[in-house]
């Protein structure tokens, strides 16, 4: 495939390819593996994603970081326990199959297909990723049922967001908003709060459609986040215990990462018959303050 100039190929690590984007807007780097953004970087900027430093960039394991694509389940699978958590796109080489250039922005496709013969999942899809990076990022994942069988889709656009200090920070548009508490015994719950701050393990699923911001004083900037097609927004921080327990993640990664998910999870999954599709994206704007 003929990449554009700002975009090259490369296999940092064994048989793990990531293709490089540097354009005027912004740099970014996707590994094909889970067609996984890892990097990106808008021009002026500190970068936006987080990244472990303990992240593995092996074959079939998903990387700690950046935004890796959860579907066609979030979390653990509802009825097969042995299946991968987060479901089976992450792990996979997806099809890259065009990189457009503009002056104004970068446009990537990539496309994967599951299937029982390929995969151990007895239904068939076929998805769809669009990536446009510039100041801000958008992301586009189109997945079509192409079986003869429905089935319930979850999905999270899964981001990991770096900030300074976790003590700091504070996310606004959830004021009021029901939530499933995932942390312990799973229980509906509703924040008056007009902002949510951390100062313990946060795993959240709010039932919104609606974006939010994230406020990062220690960087001087705000993290807007807009999103299409999500009745779902997770928010997770794993603070220090779940920390210490994720050997992909140092000890005290909890203090440099903030998770906020467009998803469609629990109640918002979506119930997808035979030949029909859901669409859902998600945007990502950086302003100083
Ligand atoms: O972001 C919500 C969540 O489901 C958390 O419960 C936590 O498990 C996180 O995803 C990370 O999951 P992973 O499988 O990538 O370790």
């Amino acid at each position: 495939m003929n990449l554009p100039p700002c975009a090259t190929l490369t296999e940092p690590y064994h048989n793990f390819k990531i293709l490089e984007i540097k354009h005027a807007t912004a740099n970014a780097k996707i590994a094909i593996q889970g067609a996984h953004i890892i990097d990106w970087q808008p021009s002026g900027h500190s970068p936006i994603l987080y990244l472990s430093p303990q992240a593995h960039f092996t074959k079939n394991k998903a990387i700690r970081g950046g935004i890796p694509i959860c579907s066609p389940w979030f979390n653990a699978h509802p009825s097969e326990p042995e299946l991968p958590a987060h479901g089976l796109m992450r792990q996979q080489d997806w099809n890259l199959l065009r990189v457009d250039e503009t002056t104004d922005y970068v446009d990537i496709l990539f496309q994967i297909q599951l299937n029982p013969i390929s995969h151990q999942w007895e239904h068939s899809l076929l998805a769809h990723l669009a990536i446009r990076l510039s100041s801000e990022l958008e992301i586009t994942l189109h997945t079509e049922n192409t079986g003869h069988s429905p089935f319930t889709l979850s999905e999270a656009l899964h981001t990991y967001l770096e900030i300074l200090d976790i003590h700091q920070v504070s996310i606004s548009g959830l004021q009021n908003t029901p939530y499933l508490n995932t942390v312990g015994t799973p229980t509906e719950l509703i924040d008056e709060e007009p902002s949510l701050c951390f100062d313990q393990e946060i795993d959240r699923i709010y039932h919104s459609t609606s974006g939010v911001i994230l406020r990062d004083p220690a960087l001087k900037r705000e993290i807007i986040i807009d999103k299409l097609g999500s009745n779902s927004t997770v928010i997770w921080n794993p603070w220090i215990e779940k920390s210490k327990r994720l050997t992909d993640l140092p000890d005290d990664g909890y203090q440099q990462f903030v998770c906020i998910e467009s998803a469609n999870a629990a109640s918002g999954s979506i119930a997808l018959a035979p030949q029909h599709s859901h669409t859902i994206s998600t945007r990502i704007g950086v302003k100083p303050i």
